[in-house]
């Protein structure tokens, strides 16, 4: 998919006018915290022809999570997330970038944002059809400027082992971090995730951002997001670091490419009792298959 092509004549002056305005203003000098209402201006998300889709039932969504800072029992979670404070939140963008960023827990919640449906697959064969709401993350990098060095992202999840009490066992390495390459990153269908089904982000799903990469296994999606990194060299994700012959870099949905203990040929849609068959890049191989090389599909 072609860059130009996505991006509006419009789209750009506004964001170019954006910018200037706020270099005037002073914001983007030495300790930037955004200043979200001018991020209103821009557009959050291109329309994007997107399969219709049976959506998961909210409940279902709710209250069956993966999210090992509170526990391993899916259905534990959403009753654990009661005690994790998130008043206190800042989201750091840095690294190897012109204009390094943070984002108070007002602005992120406050960052402009549309609504995508997209299919979710987590590695061990479960699946659901979300409603997200957030803002495509190439909006974000076109405000910090990657330098030509950055090739990688590192994300970062919050660290809080007092209000998180599966961060007090060692069954990963603290904090969660993920990583993407940059070219990955800065494609339209990865979004920042500030809401679902049209409502704030549950603290089970990731409160107050996560990220949605739809064409890749459920792992990636990083939750709870407190630093983007660009950096140079490839990052290492807590899985891929935890258990390498299960987790890869990419976690492409790849029902060709089985996991090392059973098939990912087929999945098990949350609240249904009969398994589906799982789709090449999670369905969207027409939009990111360019992505990658022959190569890179044949690795986890
Ligand atoms: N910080 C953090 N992010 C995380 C996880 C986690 O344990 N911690 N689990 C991942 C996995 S394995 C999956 S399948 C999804 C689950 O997202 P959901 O609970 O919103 O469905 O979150 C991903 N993001
Ligand atoms: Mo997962």
């Amino acid at each position: 998919m072609r860059k130009d092509s996505l991006t509006s004549k419009n789209n750009f002056m506004a964001r170019r006018a954006f910018l200037q305005k706020a270099s005037a203003a002073g914001l983007l000098m030495s300790a930037p915290l955004v200043n979200s209402s001018a991020l209103d201006i821009d557009r959050p998300c291109i329309p994007l022809a997107l399969d219709a889709e049976h959506l998961s039932t909210k409940k279902s969504v709710l209250s069956y999570n993966n999210y090992y800072e509170f526990t391993t029992n899916k259905k534990m979670v959403r009753h654990l997330v009661n005690d994790f404070d998130v008043t206190n939140w800042t989201l750091n963008i840095g690294g190897l970038v012109e204009q390094p960023l943070s984002f108070n827990l007002q602005q992120i919640l406050s960052l402009p944002s549309c609504s995508r449906t997209y299919r979710f697959r987590c590695i061990e064969g479960w699946s659901a059809v979300i409603p997200w709401n957030g803002i495509e993350l190439r909006r974000i990098l076109d405000l910090v400027k990657p330098l030509s060095s950055a090739r990688y992202l590192k994300f970062k999840s919050a660290y809080r082992p007092e209000q998180m009490p599966g961060q007090r066992t060692k069954i990963l390495t603290w904090p969660y971090t993920e990583c993407l390459r940059l070219d990955e990153a800065y494609h339209p269908l990865v979004l920042l995730a500030t809401g679902m089904y049209d409502d704030a982000l549950p603290k089970q799903n990731g409160y107050p951002i996560r990220l949605v990469v739809p064409w890749k296994y459920g792992f990636k999606n990083i939750k709870a997001i407190t630093s983007i990194k660009l950096v140079e060299s490839k990052p290492l994700g807590s899985w891929q670091k935890a258990v390498p012959s299960e987790y890869g870099f990419f976690g492409n949905v790849n029902p060709n490419l089985a996991h090392p203990r059973w098939s990912q040929r087929r999945e098990l849609p949350l609240g249904a009792s009969k398994k589906v068959r799982t789709h090449f890049l999670n369905g969207y191989a027409k939009h990111v298959a360019s992505l990658y090389s022959d190569q890179d599909l044949k690795t986890l």
